[in-house]
């Protein structure tokens, strides 16, 4: 009862906005700031009952909207692993995200809790707070505590402005345990970092160019000032200058929380710049191949069980290579918490979207198996040297979700340690030219795909239609899909050409129209 009446009370101090229904979609909620902090409330509701649920462990929120406007914002919901939110929470999410007023609320609490069997008795529970740089952050982590604190014996942390990766790699962290706090983070990026420069074989021949410096820029987010941090631990290692955006001989470029990257040059010729995107499949086949040369050198480049998870946007030259270098390439639908999952049935599992998100997966007992062979000076020094290697990529790499700073200094090392340039690393292979369009349509929900997003189901006779357009392309692929994050249809299209990739991808977005 004293339950019933705190959360009726609180609740009535933030009224849902009127003629808008929220859903939580590949990554979480997002809207225009002005008209989230019903949401953001209830969701630390949320967070708290997921705590309860979970036997006290720690959950985390993260107030962020990533690439989008400054505007907007949105939240995610963080599960005691470090993962996304379990998706079987997702349409409670929803209900109460729309839930009209506080009765209806509290009565979708209540019947939730009753039939999770979550104990609302007062028992401990915990909730990490992040968010970006985002000005209407602030007020919204305070709608977020007043959520969490409605929860009787639930406590809210704010650990201020993070990217969303470190919000994630505290929250396994402290489940498990471990050092959980920013400085822990650093030092175990940088640390590991170190130890990967350190055990590059001598340099040998000219197949060797000194790297040269890298440019990032950070989106004007959250990632530039933890960069900062980074790079004045690694400044003897690594030649690093930050930016918000410019040019450079060697790019990468974070988004606004610092959880997705990519890489890039630029060439010029005459007036014109042109952008030579290295992408999300390129740093997965990067990291790919290294994580191969590793256990080679191990003898184990049959018996470890590495799986490389992409979704159909990855373009088909990458999965190409992939296959070619032997590795067992899946596919599942898009956004992460898709990816993650899968990666996490290996010994080693490297997931990256396209786009830049990603990470490298170490199972428990894979690292075991090498803690082994490093500590046994009979594997002999080769061995060991490997072995310490992927142990060092392992602790790099964050085991919560992908991380653009720690995938940064990954890319960063194995240039080293093969001695390319950002050139050579972009000849892995030629990407083949696609087209991406956005569609908007009276309702995206209509359309509704399978084979991981690579086949519609309805409406009827789309499918059909598609395949009957990318016949006619060499090497054609195509499908569309609902997005998760914005009120459009996407169309994504491969071909031989540039101009029969865009043929293809227009053909195709007339017929979705
Ligand atoms: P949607 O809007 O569902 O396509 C986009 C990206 C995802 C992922 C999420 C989360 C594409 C095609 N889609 O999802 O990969 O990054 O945003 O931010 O890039």
């Amino acid at each position: 009862e004293e339950q019933r009446s705190i959360l009726l009370q609180s609740s009535s101090r933030f009224p849902p906005p009127k003629g808008t229904k929220l859903s939580y979609g590949t990554a979480g909620f997002r809207a225009d700031a002005s008209i989230l902090q019903s949401t953001v409330f209830r969701i630390g509701i949320l967070a708290a009952l997921r705590s309860l649920k979970t036997g006290g462990a720690v959950i985390g929120l993260m107030i962020t909207a990533s690439h989008n406007k400054v505007s907007d914002n949105g939240i995610k919901v963080a599960d005691p692993s470090g993962g996304m939110l379990t998706q079987d929470w997702e349409p409670f999410a929803d209900s109460i995200a729309n839930a009209p007023d506080p009765e209806s609320l509290v009565k979708l609490i209540t019947e939730f809790a009753k039939k999770e069997n979550i104990p609302l008795d007062g028992a401990k529970a915990a909730v990490l707070l992040g968010r970006d740089t985002r000005p209407s952050g602030e007020s919204l982590v305070e709608a977020a505590n007043k959520g969490i604190c409605s929860v009787v014996g639930a406590v809210a942390i704010d650990m201020g402005i993070v990217t969303t990766p470190e919000l994630h790699w505290m929250v396994r962290a402290r489940n498990k345990g471990l050092k959980a706090t920013e400085l822990h983070y650093f030092d175990q990026l940088s640390t590991s970092f170190r130890c990967l420069i350190d055990l590059i074989p001598e340099k040998s021949g000219d197949n060797h160019h000194p790297i040269g410096k890298l440019v990032v820029d950070c989106s004007n987010g959250v990632g530039g000032e933890k960069l900062q941090v980074l790079k004045e631990k690694l400044n003897a290692f690594l030649h690093l200058e930050i930016r918000n955006s410019d040019v450079g001989i060697r790019c990468a470029s974070l988004d606004g929380d610092a959880d997705r990257f990519v890489y890039f040059t630029l060439t010029s010729n005459g007036d014109n710049n042109k952008i030579n995107l290295v992408d999300g499949d390129k740093i997965l086949s990067l990291f790919a191949l290294f994580i191969k040369q590793q256990l080679s050198i191990l003898n184990q480049d049959v018996g470890v069980g590495v799986g490389v998870v992409q979704t159909a946007y990855a373009n088909g030259a990458s999965t190409k290579y992939l296959n070619d270098l032997g590795l067992k390439v899946v596919f599942t639908p898009t956004g992460v918490k898709y990816l993650h999952g899968k990666a996490e049935e290996y010994d080693i599992g490297i997931y990256f979207e396209a786009n830049g998100h990603g990470t490298v997966l170490f199972s428990d007992h894979f690292l075991s198996w090498l803690d082994g062979i490093k500590n046994e000076p009979c594997s002999g020094l080769e061995k060991q040297n490997a072995a310490k290697r992927l142990l060092a990529v392992a602790n790099l790499m964050n085991q919560a979700v992908g991380d653009a700073l720690s995938g940064l200094l990954l890319v960063e090392a194995i240039l080293q340690h093969m001695g390319w340039s950002l050139d050579k690393w972009n000849q892995l292979y030629h990407d083949l030219p696609s087209r991406q369009l956005k569609v908007k349509v009276a309702d995206r929900s209509a359309v509704v795909t399978t084979n991981a997003e690579t086949s519609v189901e309805k409406p009827p006779g789309l499918q059909e239609a598609i395949t009957a357009l990318t016949s006619k392309y060499p090497q054609g692929r195509c499908f569309v899909r609902p997005s998760g994050t914005e009120d459009v249809v996407r169309v994504y299209a491969e071909a031989k050409t540039q101009e029969e990739a865009d043929e293809l991808a227009d053909s195709v977005a007339k017929i979705v129209q």
